[in-house]
């Protein structure tokens, strides 16, 4: 009881695990108690299993062995780790990208006939930044020559810097990446290079290791999240302001409950619009329901909720929380962050979950292919088994909490300067006057190492109270949409100076700007704003945290910032802490070659301070008031 009363802060979490002890089901945080204590060889990064020689052991506390067979150090293999889980991670959202090109390459070839260029201004705007000429073309001409370069940049053969990268990075920040020898090529050649290197008999070197994960780190970053963003954007429209609904009050008794879980647009933006239809709804309607109420829960949900609207149910520790209500009909999912433990915990009500994506599917789930040459009929299709399965909904079994919170959402960089009337002048002011002390980007996930959004509230609480704007990603975001901050009233918990500025542009003090790949939009604000100023990114006062990350997902994108110039917070500890020199190189030296290092801190209210008194320094180095 204790222990469920420690698991989080948000309301709904309570009487679902007690709901789930009584029907006995099991969640990630029962498991997560059955798994401790966990491995500590595993949690300081000492365990290698790279080869058929081992699996090999360091021993930490210099008593037994100190390499493994082949002689690997520990230094060597938290290297090697570290830098497969970074690979892990940077492939993920790179093949969710390369997704979304191939369906981009089908509106231009006519096969992806339910999908369109929305926003054309936006596909303009990236041709331009590549160096396409636009004159006198039409839009499918130019979409034809962006799309030719966007795929050249997972496999391209040459050495030149990847395309993206090489349109939006600054120039101070491509030249020290050529200094180093990390500027990254093709994303895929990266990624494999890093599972080159952490063979067996290749890579020793912790600092050469780090090196190439970094430079896989940003061709994630500046390239494969970015196209991911890029062309999301053009084909579901960039997202503007709108108000929506947060948590798993959004769930209704009286509709067909549908949960849009994972990660990919594509998917999930064709199950909202064809809940709409209405075929759909009648077929709702004669199975006894109101109506159809698609839901997003993670990074795909913040995709529908940035663009449509779509309420949210809920972040990552929340997922199985949804199914226990007895409400939701169907989980939609397409990949990353699905626990197949969702399988296990429908098995106990009527809810159905549907795989989609030939590269996920989960042992008793239902698979559907979801077919992107025939999207809205096949989203169609897959819809139907939610809707239909609404009969056997157990009434005595639903519990819905009622807990929801009103959020206003859909901070693009186009957003975010539209409310600054155009141009980043009112911003570089209010940054320069001190008004505003500095920008922080908190993201990702939630973990139940971490009282559940406990870590995110409280060092955003303390950061916009200290006048930093707070701006994020991902399953954060979904907490702060949660827990009412991104309100407009939300500007009274910001120190003075934020307050006012929030006040006259009516924003809230932390701004949701999407979903994880759209970490990449971050990347383009700090460039704008580095150019703006004449800087480098290193040199503005800014910082980023990860205050509850588990996904490896997160060690890319923590990676990146760091390249990028940041001082990144970890909030969790990452399983590094068997090497001295790993520690020192990710911690210390980092910062001299790359103006960015990470810090691990788990107390948010301490990692708050940390990166308030960063922002400070930066402020000083700048001449401007502290
Ligand atoms: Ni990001 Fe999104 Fe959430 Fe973490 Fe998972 S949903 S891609 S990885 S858990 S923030
Ligand atoms: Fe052991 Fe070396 Fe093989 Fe790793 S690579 S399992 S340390 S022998």
């Amino acid at each position: 009881r204790e222990f469920y009363e420690q698991a989080s802060i948000d309301p709904t979490v309570l009487p679902l695990l007690e709901k789930a002890d009584r029907e006995g089901v099991e969640t990630a945080w029962h498991r997560y108690l059955k798994q401790q204590p966990q491995c500590g060889f595993g949690l300081l990064g000492v365990c290698c299993r790279n080869c058929n020689m081992g699996p090999c052991r360091i021993d930490p506390f210099g008593y037994g062995p100190d390499k493994g067979i082949c002689g690997a150090d520990a230094d060597t293999i938290v290297a090697r780790n570290l830098m497969r889980a970074l690979a892990a991670g940077a492939a993920a959202h790179s093949d969710h990208a390369r997704d979304i090109v191939e369906v981009f390459r089908g509106i231009v070839d006519g096969w992806a006939k339910d999908y369109k260029i929305a926003d054309e201004q936006k596909l303009l705007g990236i041709a331009r930044a590549l160096g396409v000429k636009t004159d006198g073309k039409s839009i499918m001409e130019v979409a034809k020559e962006v799309v030719e370069i966007a795929e050249m940049e997972f496999g391209k053969p040459d050495n030149s810097p990847l395309r993206f990268l090489n349109a939006y990075a600054p120039e101070r920040r491509k030249e020290l990446w050529r200094k180093l020898g990390i500027t990254p090529r093709a994303i895929d050649r990266e990624v494999t290079e890093i599972m080159h290197r952490t063979h067996m008999g290749v890579d020793a070197d912790p600092l050469n290791l780090i090196a190439q994960g970094l430079r896989a780190a940003l061709a994630d970053g500046w390239s494969g999240s970015m196209m991911a963003t890029l062309f999301s954007d053009v084909m579901f429209g960039t997202p503007k302001p709108i108000k929506v609904w947060a948590n798993l009050g959004v769930l209704r008794e009286d509709s067909v409950n549908v949960m849009v879980h994972g990660h990919n647009p594509l998917l999930s933006m064709q199950i909202a619009e064809v809940a709409k239809d209405p075929e759909m709804v009648e077929l709702a309607k004669s199975v006894g329901a109101e109506g159809i109420n698609v839901v997003g829960m993670c990074c795909t949900g913040n995709e529908v909720l940035m663009r449509l609207g779509i309420p949210i149910a809920g972040n990552f520790l929340q997922q199985e929380l949804a199914i226990i209500t007895g409400a939701l009909e169907a989980v939609i999912v397409d990949y990353q962050c699905i626990m197949p433990a969702l399988v296990d915990v429908a098995s106990c009500y009527h809810t159905k979950i549907i795989t989609t994506e030939p590269k996920t599917k989960i042992p008793g789930a239902i698979h559907i292919e979801f077919d992107k040459a025939n999207a809205r009929e096949s989203a169609k299709k897959i819809l139907k088994v939610a809707v239909e399965n609404f009969k056997n909904r157990v009434k005595e079994r639903v519990f819905i909490p009622k807990e929801k919170m009103e959020a206003v959402v859909g901070f693009s960089v186009e957003a975010i300067l539209s409310a600054l009337g155009g141009s980043l002048e009112p911003l570089a002011d209010a940054l320069k006057s001190g008004k505003i002390k500095g920008i922080a980007g908190v993201v990702g996930c939630t973990n139940p190492k971490v009282r559940h959004d406990s870590s995110h509230v409280a060092i955003t609480k303390e950061l916009i109270a200290n006048d930093i704007l707070v701006v994020g990603t991902g399953c954060w975001a979904i907490a702060m949409s949660k827990h009412g901050f991104f309100k407009p009233e939300a500007a009274e918990m910001a120190g003075p100076g934020l307050r006012e500025v929030c006040k006259a542009l009516g924003i809230p003090p932390a701004l949701h700007m999407g979903s994880c790949v759209d970490c990449s939009r971050m990347l383009i604000a700090l460039a704008a704003l580095a150019d703006h100023l004449g800087v480098d990114i290193s040199d503005l006062p800014a910082a980023g945290s990860a205050p509850e990350w588990y996904s490896e997902k997160a060690v890319s994108i923590g990676s990146y910032f760091v390249a990028s110039g940041l001082l990144v917070h970890l909030g969790t500890i990452p399983q590094v802490l068997g090497s001295k020199r790993v520690v020192e190189l990710l911690t210390k030296d980092a910062e001299s070659l790359v103006g960015g290092k990470f810090f691990v801190e788990t107390d948010p209210v301490k990692a708050a301070r940390v990166m308030i008194e960063h922002i400070r320094e930066k402020r000083r180095k700048l001449g401007w008031p502290e």
